[in-house]
């Protein structure tokens, strides 16, 4: 049994004024809650140091847009965050607007180990939305203006005594993600999420916001067998309502623990990586049982489909 307490650090909303040092003193509670739990790995949400900035236009105002990416990570601010992970001897998973020094945007994320080392970085794959101004919207969704499609696609990492890996909100929803891991070995994938309820292109799908998240993360866990931890930054959020539902969920495809409220929320599971095996080795078992043969037209590129 290798047996990882992970702690799956749900926030609630983030206002529009509020201040790097206000939303780090959130995270550093809930860090050090986890660590009070036992916890030896915590998870963050997408782009949990700000707002959820991509609901505006904010041509008018590209100061405020610069002012929601980091520039360096750790940066003068997020080091605080570091410091308290080394300190307690606790890792962590967070989400980030990242600006570059070639002054390109990634919505990215990053996972530290409990000594505060960086283990690796994540560049978001899928990116939703529209690129263009829809003043006709209730709000924007404005992810393909702001950042660049991640050009590294997705990598695991040796950590926290197994092999991890890296997705971002919208990569939850694609089967691809999660194999494009599993083909790596990966045992645990964490998923940092903002989901606004209303989807404004077909809000017929609005109440099944709940079920679609339970189920493409319980599906990917499954079918991959490998943990998934899915956590959300939910609630009202400038008005616009967002899903919250954070879960853990075990290479079975079962829920093993869920968040019960929208707000600043912390989930402690015991993972046992090694329950992967149990999938891996039979019903999965990829150098059995899959055909890759027959796969091949999902790995063309789309112009020739
Ligand atoms: N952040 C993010 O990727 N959100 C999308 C919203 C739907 S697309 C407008 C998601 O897939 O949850």
């Amino acid at each position: 049994m290798r047996s990882l307490r992970v702690g799956a650090a749900q926030l609630g909303p983030i206002t529009r004024d509020a201040s790097r040092g206000e939303v780090i003193d959130r995270l550093v509670t809930l860090m050090r809650r986890g660590s009070d739990a036992g916890a030896q790995l915590i998870v963050f949400p997408e782009l949990a140091l700000t707002t959820f900035f991509p609901r505006w236009y904010l041509d008018d105002v590209p100061e405020e847009l610069d002012s929601y990416y980091e520039t360096e990570m750790p940066g003068p601010q997020t080091q605080r965050l570091f410091d308290e992970a080394k300190s307690l001897g606790v890792g962590f998973y967070l989400g980030y607007a990242e600006l570059t020094p070639e002054g390109k945007r990634y919505n990215s994320s990053v996972l530290v180990e409990r000594d505060g080392s960086i283990v690796g970085r994540y560049r978001k794959v899928h990116l939703p939305g529209h690129e263009e101004h829809e003043p006709d919207r209730p709000f924007q969704h404005l992810e393909r203006r702001y950042f660049e499609e991640g050009p590294d696609g997705f990598g695991v990492w040796a950590a926290f005594d197994g092999v991890m890996g890296m997705a971002l909100c919208n990569d939850r929803r694609w089967p691809e993600t999660y194999r494009v891991m599993a083909l790596q070995r990966v045992e645990m994938v964490l998923i940092g999420y903002n989901t606004p309820l209303h989807y404004a292109p077909d809000p017929s799908q609005n109440p099944l916001q709940s079920f679609h998240n339970r189920l493409v993360m319980q599906a990917g866990a499954y079918q991959n067998g490998t943990w998934v931890v899915g956590v959300a930054k939910g609630g009202l959020e400038e008005g616009v309502e967002s899903l919250a539902q954070s879960m853990i969920i075990a290479p079975s495809g079962q829920i093993i623990a869920e968040a019960v409220t929208t707000d600043d929320e912390l989930l402690v599971a015991d993972c046992d990586l090694d329950w992967c095996k149990h999938y891996k080795e039979t019903l999965f078992d990829f150098d059995r049982y899959r055909r890759p043969e027959m796969y091949e037209l999902i790995t063309q590129p789309k112009s020739e489909q």
